[in-house]
């Protein structure tokens, strides 16, 4: 039997054409994630799932799709919508698109960093409403960036991409990690979160969502924070407890936050932070450059076609659980 691929979003046509020439290959194209019971019954019999974040890969879908599955391969380099310990029980390979998309998600990080300091969107929405109607020496004042100390929580690939172009603009940066990373770039290790959010006039979100990270930031965290103080989340929305933040965006415990990630993501139409000024929301776009995007989709079948000729994929998270022989 040949093999079969499910593709779970519309993605780049030679990529797809790839895949096509060695694998039966499914796409589910409509413009919304697919539903739980379409992705349990569009899995069946696959030996490979190109994933994306919207899907919950689950051990569920692994066993709703058979023992023919080998490999899940993430359109991303987080990988938290999948079950990692459930695939290595099963011996199913789980990829990733690491290293692919850091600058450009340090472009876009540094951009909301200089956007949310300099209140832009918030401008923009104020000239639109035709509230602009003379110069006001004390009106949209703004925080510098130069001189401004940047927390990083988490200096991995993004965090320090992040850092490098906060230190070009004259800011000091300083890191909240877990481990010793391997170049710390000359920035100074804060003792503890709490230290860093008590210092750092802008803070950035840079680790996985895992267990140990999810809520992180929360009421206590954002009273820790400086009032003037802004937020940047461009890693994943569950790190930050959504109805503390709105309640400290809301109260001035800090400025602002900028946020291309949410919990829940969507956030639904009524949500109290879309009545907010202080807060820009974006719709998880870090990634989404042409090129780059290009390179994620190719990586992504990359790892799924090595599976298909017997190999871990190239970009592998679990490969020490795998055994194929
Ligand atoms: C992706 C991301 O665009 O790589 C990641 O972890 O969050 C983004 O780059 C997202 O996963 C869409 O699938």
């Amino acid at each position: 039997m040949a093999a079969k691929v499910l593709v779970t979003r519309r993605q780049f046509e030679d990529q797809m054409d790839r895949l096509r020439s060695e694998a039966e290959t499914i796409v589910l194209t409509r413009p919304a994630p697919a539903t739980r019971e379409e992705l349990l019954h569009a899995v069946k019999d696959c030996t490979g799932i190109f994933a994306h974040i919207t899907d919950r890969i689950d051990a569920d879908v692994m066993d709703a799709a058979g023992s023919s599955l080998r490999v899940i391969a993430e359109f991303g380099v987080g990988y938290d919508n999948i079950d990692t310990a459930a695939a290595s029980e099963r011996n199913i390979a789980v990829g990733n698109t690491p290293g692919v998309l850091t600058e450009t998600a340090a472009d876009f990080t540094f951009a909301l960093i200089q956007s949310a300091g300099r209140r832009l969107t918030e401008s923009d929405r104020f000239v639109r409403r035709g509230e602009w109607k003379w110069f006001d020496p004390l009106d949209l004042l703004g925080l510098d960036i130069n001189g401004s100390k940047l927390g990083i929580v988490g200096l991995g690939r993004i965090g320090s991409a992040v850092a490098r172009r906060a230190l070009a603009s004259g800011m000091e940066v300083i890191y909240f990690n877990r481990n010793q990373p391997a170049d710390d770039l000359g920035c100074r290790r804060a003792g503890s979160l709490d230290e860093l959010l008590a210092e750092s006039d802008f803070v950035s979100l840079h680790c996985p969502l895992t267990p140990e990270t999810y809520g992180l930031i929360g009421s206590a965290q954002l009273k820790t924070m400086q009032s003037h103080a802004v937020l940047v989340n461009t890693a994943r929305g569950p790190i930050v407890d959504t109805d503390a933040l709105t309640e400290a965006l809301r109260s001035g415990a800090i400025a602002s936050a900028a946020l291309d990630v949410t919990d829940p993501e969507p956030i639904p139409a009524g949500h109290p932070l879309l009545r907010l000024e202080n807060v820009t929301l974006l719709p998880h776009i870090a990634s989404a450059t042409v090129g780059t995007r290009k390179k994620m989709s190719q990586m992504t079948v990359d790892n799924i076609l090595a599976v298909l000729r017997g190999e871990l994929p190239p970009n592998c998270v679990n490969s020490e659980h795998i055994n194929w022989s």
